[in-house]
């Protein structure tokens, strides 16, 4: 590959609703430029960026992937990015290496859900962007109805820039409105096109067009507008930087066609980005951190500064090792390169530094402010972190995630896989930054979480292909808490004086119900030496030890105060063993009166649909203890909110894509906790007790 300086990179993230075309699009494009030999497709699992074996079986995007085309002078660097709403935190952190984004709308279906999501992390990250009307091969596509639909969602500033020549099965070929020219592709999807004249049905809407376009460049420039007023129109040679600078400053949203199966429309966008989105260098300066958590720096994205890269991904390769994507944000950076990780205080040597071409890698010599680049085999180094010259640290912000909503029991299928699956999770959590695995406190199980069913589900089937661990996968964990309703009052003795050694503690309690959320207190009201002060922490953590073990159903019980009022105490045979039992079997005597029950956590949901589907989601929250807190439309959609009990959220993820063929999406939190009916309390009482939980600990006393 050539060396490219920064002002001839463009690093464009593909970002979209799910299905809109996005991996497709960027294997026509590609194909298009001579970088691959074949068109790649999608359904036929031979895409450039869908390569991993879970998306090839699933047909969709999963994780954020790299391609590149050499385009005239100018190299495009594409960030493909997952649709699904389950891998956004995939989506939203790749878009820290990006400089602007492709962002599709489905030309049947319009504006989605995730259509405004993205949006929503291109404003947030500061990104110029186009929109690419795609598929417009489709039956039932239409520019015109696509085209007003993001209009009315995102303001005047989305402007049409090309037209489609012919729709549906007819669509071959585009009008660029700044040019004013026609370009016609073939049908054997070469992607090439043929320039022609504005055909004559076109003639009037591309004029109108025109006008609209060439009104928007002048409006927020008192140049261009000058000119405008006297001249009625723009010279094209004024028009090109104008257009591009509008849509730098965010001041034009342009729209522009193309349908990436049949590939039409490549050249024409390939131009598009080449012409008209931002090299990497036009931001100025980066910003950054002169240390963790300390004051902002800035730095200029310029080859005559300090070499510095932030590593925005993490591939875990079971045979290359470890894989990191980074951006060049200063500097140059040449093969070989020693640098320093300032995140974590050590030395890295990035021997053979490499650009990506989905799953292939090829080595470059070096990579010049601005570009997009992997390594392979560094030590320490993960997502997030900064590299660079020793003496000239800087810190670039990470992308903040949300925690993840669900959590699931794992378990190896053959014993004696521990260990393998330890080692095999912590790669997997270095290369998806919203997967957790813990261990369960109460059960000691192995718990994976993450954002939905499906997102666990994937990380399962990589463990099983990438590092060869089958594992089972068990009924999601609630995590349920235990509480009283009911005064109490009890007395605690453990006395054994049989024989050698005694042992003997004695106290008396009160147990009362606290407020939600006020965890446990502990009031010593002993007067007059009852028990000997050096005993009294003892009975308390007897009391803590017992709540933390349940006593319904094994969940810790909480929002509670005891007070320690009385007791007896030996000369001899007491000791803090003694007192702790004492506590704890004071604690088991209150519980027995003081009405416990189990508290579930309550989940706030937020739930995003096509209106028409509304109706039904609500009913279908109501079969789920759900209390709908609101409602209201949102561009084409309707968000509901409501708060749920987590367990009844545990298949939402599934169920809602089948109630809404994939156009629901939603999200949730945690809200607080609340008492679980009693029905459903003893279900999970009884599943508590066969499977022996506080068992052993009745056998112990
Ligand atoms: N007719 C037609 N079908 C297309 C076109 N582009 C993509 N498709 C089909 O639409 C489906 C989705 O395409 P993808 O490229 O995987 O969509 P995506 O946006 O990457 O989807 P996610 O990765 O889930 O976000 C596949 O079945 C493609 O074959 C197109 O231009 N025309
Ligand atoms: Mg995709």
């Amino acid at each position: 590959m050539k060396i490219y300086e920064g002002q001839n990179i463009r690093n464009v993230a593909l970002v979209g609703h799910g299905d809109t075309g996005k991996t497709q699009l960027v294997s026509a494009l590609l194909f298009t430029a001579g970088m691959v030999n074949r068109l790649g497709k999608v359904d036929e699992g031979t895409s450039v960026t869908d390569y991993d074996e879970e998306e090839i079986q699933r047909k969709f995007s999963i994780s954020a992937a790299l391609a590149y085309a050499e385009w005239g002078k100018t190299k495009i660097n594409f960030i493909d990015t997952p649709g699904y709403n389950i891998f956004m935190h995939e989506t939203e952190a790749a878009l820290l290496a990006a400089d602007s984004a492709m962002l599709l709308v489905h030309a049947v279906a319009g504006v989605e859900v995730q259509t405004e999501k993205t949006w929503g992390f291109c404003d947030k990250y500061g990104l110029p962007r186009v929109l690419v009307v795609n598929q417009m091969d489709r039956d039932r596509a239409s520019f015109e109805r696509t085209l007003e639909a993001l209009r009315e969602r995102f303001g005047r500033a989305v402007i049409p820039a090309q037209l489609p020549i012919g729709e549906e099965r007819n669509f071959h070929g585009v009008v660029d409105l700044v040019g004013m020219k026609g370009f016609l592709y073939d049908s054997n999807g070469s992607g090439k096109a043929k320039e022609i004249a504005i055909p004559a049905e076109l003639n009037e809407a591309a004029t109108k067009a025109h006008e609209a376009l060439v009104e928007m460049i002048a409006e927020g420039n008192d140049k261009l507008m000058e000119e405008f007023f006297d001249k009625g129109t723009l010279p094209l040679e004024h028009l090109v930087p104008g257009l591009k600078q509008a849509i730098y400053e965010r001041r034009i949203y342009p729209v522009v066609v193309s349908a990436g199966l049949p590939n039409i429309g490549s050249e024409t966008l390939l131009n598009f980005i080449a012409d008209y989105l931002p090299s990497p260098l036009e931001r100025g300066e980066a910003e950054g951190l002169d240390s963790e958590g300390g004051k902002p720096v800035k730095r200029r994205i310029a080859d005559d500064q300090p070499v510095s890269v932030f590593v925005f991904k993490t591939v875990a390769d079971p045979f290359a090792g470890r894989v990191s994507y980074y951006k060049v944000m200063s500097g140059i950076l040449r093969n070989e390169a020693n640098l320093t990780n300032y995140s974590r205080g050590s030395a890295e040597r990035l021997s053979h530094i490499m650009v990506v071409q989905g799953k292939t890698q090829n080595p470059v010599g070096q990579l010049h402010a601005g570009d997009i680049g992997a390594v392979a085999k560094l030590k320490d180094t993960l997502t997030g972190d900064t590299l660079g010259d020793k003496a000239s640290p800087i810190f670039y912000p990470r992308v903040k995630l949300a925690e993840p909503a669900i959590s699931f029991a794992i378990e190896p299928k053959s014993r004696g896989d521990e260990d393998k699956l330890s080692t095999a999770v912590h790669r997997m959590l270095e290369e998806d930054l919203l997967l957790r695995f813990s261990r369960d406190p109460q059960t000691k199980e192995f718990l994976v979480s993450g954002s939905g069913q499906q997102h666990v589900e994937v990380a399962v089937s990589k463990l099983k292909r990438r590092f060869n661990l089958e594992v089972t996968l068990k009924a999601p964990k609630i995590p349920y808490r235990e509480t009283i309703r009911a005064k109490a009052e009890a007395q605690g003795k453990h006395k054994k004086q049989t024989g050698g050694h005694g042992q003997y503690g004695d106290c008396w309690i009160k147990m009362e119900p606290l407020p939600r959320g006020a965890g446990f207190e502990f009031v010593n009201d002993i007067f007059g030496g009852a028990i000997p002060k050096n005993f009294i922490p003892a009975v308390e953590k007897g009391i803590i030890e017992a709540a933390s073990k349940g006593y319904l159903a094994g969940y810790p019980v909480v929002d509670f105060r005891v007070i320690l009022f009385d007791g007896s105490y030996h000369e001899v045979d007491s000791s803090e063993i003694a007192f702790k039992l004492a506590g704890s079997k004071a604690f088991k005597k209150c519980m027995e009166q003081a009405k416990p029950c189990l508290l579930e956590p309550i989940m706030n949901v937020e739930i995003s649909v096509p209106e028409n589907y509304a109706g039904d989601i609500m009913g279908n929250l109501n079969g789920r203890r759900g209390r709908v807190q609101g409602m209201e439309p949102k561009g084409g959609s309707t968000v509901i909110k409501a708060q749920v009990p987590l367990a009844e959220m545990l298949t939402y993820a599934s169920d809602l894509t089948s109630m809404t063929q994939g156009r629901g999406t939603y999200s949730m939190e945690y809200s607080h906790y609340d008492i679980v009916p009693q029905p459903i309390a003893e279900k999970i009482i009884a599943a508590a007790k066969a499977a022996g939980v506080g068992k052993e600990e009745e056998e112990e006393s």
